[in-house]
């Protein structure tokens, strides 16, 4: 076998892959230019789960589907929990046997919801630059999104062009770029609303735009002018040259501002994004070859999923579940013992679960919870299928290899749903469904349908197709002297998944030592953490890593205010020395 499929984890990238005699290669056709990242290129030298277990001994597979079925014929509480592990659309057929036998599914968001929240309030849909518009961009703004770690193939992309940079961390982009704002974690909707006061001073809005698309643009002059110009820029870290030269970069050119999830880690997160959306419609730059403001896209918009719930089914935010309400917890894809907010409660709600189940590649907190283990297979070892967040197509993901570990997601459900008479169809057609939403492009690749290449080419689809601006900004930001928590993502491990980092990160003039231990403690909770030294960061943030064991104790619960997303930034902390 020797067929192209793609990568399945939750990264902008969505890499296409050979894989030949045992190796996974990089195609070099294409946005993957021939290279993948260290998770990939290592990805079969990570120890995995091989055997399931129950109560800690080992058992067969046989034994642990027959165990799987009698824990759910007992008619009780059940809740499916599956998280974003593995991104492929074939995840999602289990939600098929749960939602068939009553089951209680999850919503809301660990990750972009805040974010996305904001663009639908504004725009109507959230529709994304593809990389082929971005290539047409003159000048590029990383707005909370560090792409050395978290998207490396765009760097291609970026050659000749200018980089503006707004990251609380001096990220190796942020090193090389143009113009960079080191600003205060929180501060971009202030930063965002004085680009957007200045422009109008410069008398530099897109008033034909605007007039067409976002006639409200004058009651958001007014507020912007109640932002205090010095005093904003001096709590948020940026100068009244940093928005000169802003906008020196920009005008007259094609700029594409790509935000990632760092805006929006806060309750008011959807509010961020609505005030820097609100710039980029003032400086015209919605349906325009390339330009645009882009975040992390809606990778099934245009695709339904021929797993249909019954209507009748419940659903629980994934950011509070109360795991304890329910005497059988299965989890998917996901390590909410680490990777939820909260972590102190968490655990504490899955100590009263009778079942806790967990289906997954690797061992990690929750797994060392759980009372039956059911080890998954790779994307190498089972057919599947996914789109992308970042890009239109649609990634077909043939198996590659055959394996005697692990149960694919198909043959899980297909063992349940059999042992309840529920019907499924066949693998090939729930496959065949999703890929009929996608037709091949003139270069021969597949595209889902009907979305529009250059993006919002037919204008903002709110309730009267203009834009909706922000009306009031929250003043009733904390201010505390707390330190800021920074908790981004690491470049060795993808969340809680390969090789995750047990360091707190902080800036050396707060005076600790390299590998000295700590306390860091929030509002939430605590954890020990040795001390790495960081040159990149402001002196008033601590950086700990997502997927760094015992980062969630510090982390709240409270959902963002639009959005049911977790808001791992909101809690301030502080550090002790032990
Ligand atoms: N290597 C690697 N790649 C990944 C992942 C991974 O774990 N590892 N995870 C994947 C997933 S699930 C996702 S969602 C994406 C997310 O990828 P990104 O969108 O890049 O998100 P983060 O790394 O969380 O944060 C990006 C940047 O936001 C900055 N930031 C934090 N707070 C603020 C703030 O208040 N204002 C501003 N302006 N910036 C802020 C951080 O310093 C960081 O540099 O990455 C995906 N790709
Ligand atoms: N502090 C902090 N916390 C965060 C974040 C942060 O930036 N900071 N980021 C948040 C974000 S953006 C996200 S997306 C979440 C992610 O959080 P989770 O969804 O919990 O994702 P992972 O940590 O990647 O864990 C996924 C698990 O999926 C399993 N898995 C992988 N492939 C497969 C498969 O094919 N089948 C099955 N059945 N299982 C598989 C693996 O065993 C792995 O342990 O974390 C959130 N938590
Ligand atoms: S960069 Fe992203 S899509 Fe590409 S191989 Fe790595 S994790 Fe997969
Ligand atoms: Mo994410």
């Amino acid at each position: 076998m020797n067929t192209i499929t793609a990568c399945p984890l939750d990264c902008y990238d969505t890499c296409s892959i050979i894989y030949t005699d045992g190796k996974l290669k990089g195609l070099t056709e294409g946005f993957t230019h021939g290279f993948l990242c260290p998770h990939l290129n290592h990805y079969e030298t990570f120890s995995r789960i091989e055997q399931p277990r129950f109560k800690g001994k080992i058992i067969t597979m046989d034994e642990a589907l027959t165990h799987l079925s009698g824990i759910m014929k007992q008619n009780q509480k059940i809740l499916h929990y599956r998280g974003t592990g593995n991104f492929a659309l074939m995840q999602e057929v289990t939600d098929h046997f749960f939602s068939s036998i009553g089951a209680t599914l999850t919503n809301g968001s660990l990750c972009d919801g805040a974010g996305e929240a904001g663009i639908i309030a504004g725009r109507g849909h959230n529709d994304i630059m593809t990389p082929q518009q971005i290539a047409k961009s003159e000048v590029v703004v990383f707005w909370g999104r560090n792409p050395h770690t978290t998207s490396s193939h765009f760097l291609p992309l970026l050659k000749d062009k200018k980089i503006i940079v707004i990251d609380p961390i001096k990220t190796k982009i942020a090193q090389a770029a143009d113009l960079y704002v080191q600003i205060k974690p929180h501060g971009d909707a202030e930063f965002a609303m004085l680009l957007s006061r200045f422009l109008f001073i410069e008398g530099a809005v897109d008033e034909e735009f605007v007039l067409e698309h976002a006639s409200e643009y004058e009651e958001f002059y007014e507020l912007t002018q109640t932002i205090r110009i010095k005093a904003v820029l001096d709590n948020i870290g940026a100068t009244l040259g940093d928005i000169g030269k802003f906008l020196e970069l920009v005008k007259g050119k094609k700029v594409a501002i790509l935000c990632g999830v760092g805006i929006q880690k806060y309750l008011d997160g959807a509010d961020v994004m609505r005030a820097i959306d609100a710039f980029g419609v003032l400086f015209g730059l919605f349906g325009k070859e390339g330009c645009g403001v882009s975040y992390l896209g809606s990778s099934k918009r245009g695709i339904d999923s021929p797993f249909a719930l019954t209507c009748k089914t419940k659903k629980v935010s994934k950011v509070d579940t109360r795991f304890g309400d329910f005497d059988t917890v299965f989890i998917q894809g996901s390590n909410p013992a680490n990777q939820m907010p909260n972590t102190s409660r968490v655990v504490e709600e899955l100590q009263k679960v009778e079942n806790i189940i967990y289906f997954g590649l690797y061992e990690n907190q929750t797994s060392q919870m759980a009372d039956l283990i059911i080890p998954a297979k790779t994307f190498l070892e089972k057919n599947d299928i996914r789109t992308s967040y970042s890009t239109h197509y649609m990634y077909e993901m043939p198996r590659q290899k055959v394996s005697e570990i692990g149960i694919s997601e198909y043959e899980l459900t297909k063992y349940l749903c059999d042992a309840f008479d529920i019907s499924l169809k066949n693998e090939e057609d729930y496959i065949a469904h999703f890929r009929s939403f996608a037709a091949k492009n003139e270069e021969g690749i597949l595209e889902v349908k009907g979305r529009e290449q250059i993006a919002y080419e037919n204008g903002f689809t709110t309730d009267d197709d203009e834009f909706l601006f922000l009306e009031e900004l929250d003043s009733d930001r904390d201010e505390s002297d707390d330190l800021y928590l920074l908790t981004c993502k690491s470049a060795t491990s993808l969340n809680s998944q390969f090789k995750v980092n047990d360091k707190v990160y902080l800036h050396p003039s707060l005076g600790y030592e390299e590998n000295q231990l700590v306390e860091v403690s929030s509002l939430s909770g605590t954890v020990r953490l040795h001390v790495a030294l960081d040159e990149r960061l402001r002196a008033d943030c601590v950086l700990i890593y997502s997927g760094t064991s015992g980062i969630n104790h510090l982390t709240t619960s409270k959902k963002s205010y639009e959005g049911n997303s977790a808001v791992y930034e909101q809690n301030r902390v502080k550090l002790t020395t032990i």
